[in-house]
């Protein structure tokens, strides 16, 4: 396979990129533009990118809104009333045609890779059992990663601490927590403790939805940072949403920023689902409820954005397009400068790639021939367009290609050719 034409991030310059064995073999500067040979793939000057990655999204709850009852608060704790009661209804094929729905719909627009929670505290363990089946029949042709998630609380039972290592025996290969929504402060804290030994005993990575509420007292991120600091496994160890960081006073956020970067952990922020669910207990001024996304990435740290939801109890909406959830971060987090649009897919590509662990990750000779084409010259005009993705290989190999809509308009309404962005 030979792609010619093609734009590469942050480079002026057309490319040819040449797959051979499924692998990237040669990436070379074009002087000019070719004309199309048989056999080769015009990228038509578009942006030839990583693949996207999908670091956050509930797999068992997806496609769920509504059944039985839809969430009328439109608050995380009534989200989690509701899932309770979809609960006792599910089964592998409910789960299994849901979740594939749903990683369709991601494939179309261009992820490779997915993590996805699965709800531990369900007692037959059949969101656990089923995702990860659905990983090993996947394995050749998507990477999934399934996270050990107790919704309910890990330690709110006996049989919830027993079921997250159950779950973690049947094959979850990251351990989940959620500590400010057990019982107490206390219970949170051992919760987060626990969960990083558990980490340690089957080696397995960590991502915690840490901090998820408006409290500015919920301070788990500072137990999470530091354990992991405190045992070396910062890089393999994820905070997601961290919401409660919007609202800390500033001079606890300046001290705590010194700890998150020496633990060198992992953030995920999900701004669809925070900017909807956050912010539900204030009048007005209301707050936004997204962690600070901007001033992590502006310390030198890792963040990359998740979708979260796509129609569950939490979220009625979503799509599977991640421009869509970096359009929204970009506004709500106000990264609305040139600098911040010019490397805009960092937080759905290089980041993610980085929170997943994942490896021979990026359009580099050697690596596995996987990338999308975009429509749009640049991060800049792909996220100001939201531009379509055409085209998704995977080790060599095309799973999925999109013809442009056609669109006709009058001859008045074209103007001169106008081009920039
Ligand atoms: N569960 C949870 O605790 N928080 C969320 N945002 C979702 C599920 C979607
Ligand atoms: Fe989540």
């Amino acid at each position: 396979m030979k792609i010619i034409n093609a734009r590469l991030r942050h480079k002026p310059e057309l490319y040819t990129v040449t797959i051979a064995d499924g692998k990237f073999s040669a990436i070379q500067t074009q002087q000019g533009e070719l004309a199309a040979q048989d056999g080769d793939t015009d990228a038509g000057g578009n942006l030839l990118c990583a693949p996207f990655v999908e670091p956050h999204i509930h797999l068992d709850a997806a496609l769920t809104a509504g059944e039985p009852a839809w969430n009328q608060s439109g608050t995380l704790f009534e989200g989690i009333e509701r899932w309770g009661e979809r609960k006792p209804l599910l089964s592998e094929d409910d789960i299994r045609s849901r979740a594939m729905a749903t990683i369709e719909l991601l494939v179309q627009n261009g992820v490779q890779a997915i993590r996805t929670h699965a709800d531990t505290t369900d007692p037959s363990l059949i969101g656990v059992k089923t995702l990860c089946a659905i990983r090993d029949e996947l394995k050749d042709k998507i990477t999934l990663q399934v996270v050990a998630f107790p919704q309910d609380g890990m330690m709110a039972s006996a049989e919830a601490t027993r079921q997250m290592e159950e779950a973690l025996e049947i094959g979850c290969d990251v351990v989940g927590g959620i500590p400010h929504f057990e019982y107490t402060r206390e219970l949170g804290e051992q919760s987060v403790k626990h969960l990083l030994a558990l980490a340690r005993q089957y080696d397995r990575l960590v991502d915690v939805h840490c901090d998820e509420i408006d409290d500015p007292n919920s301070r788990f991120l500072e137990v999470l940072a530091c354990e992991a600091m405190f045992h070396d496994m910062g890089a393999r160890v994820t905070a997601s949403h961290t919401t409660a960081m919007h609202s800390y006073d500033n001079a606890y956020c300046s001290k705590l920023f010194r700890l998150l970067k020496n633990s060198g952990i992992n953030f995920v922020s999900c701004p669809t689902e925070s900017i909807h669910l956050q912010g539900r207990f204030d009048t007005y001024p209301k707050r936004r409820g997204v962690t600070r996304v901007k001033e992590l990435r502006d310390a030198g740290m890792n963040v990359c954005l998740g979708e979260d939801s796509i129609f569950d109890p939490w979220y009625s909406l979503g799509n599977g397009r991640l421009l869509r959830t970096l359009d929204f971060a970009m506004h709500i987090c106000q990264m609305m400068g040139y600098q911040d649009f010019a490397s805009a897919l960092d937080f759905i590509t290089d980041n993610s790639a980085r929170t997943l662990c994942l490896e021979n990750y990026g359009i580099a000779v050697g690596n596995p021939a996987s990338f999308i084409l975009l429509d749009g010259e640049d991060d800049y005009s792909v996220l100001r367009k939201q531009g379509d993705v055409l085209l998704s290989v995977r080790n060599g190999k095309v799973i999925m290609q999109r013809r442009p809509a056609e669109v006709m308009t009058a001859p008045w309404i074209t103007p001169p050719a106008f081009a920039r962005h």
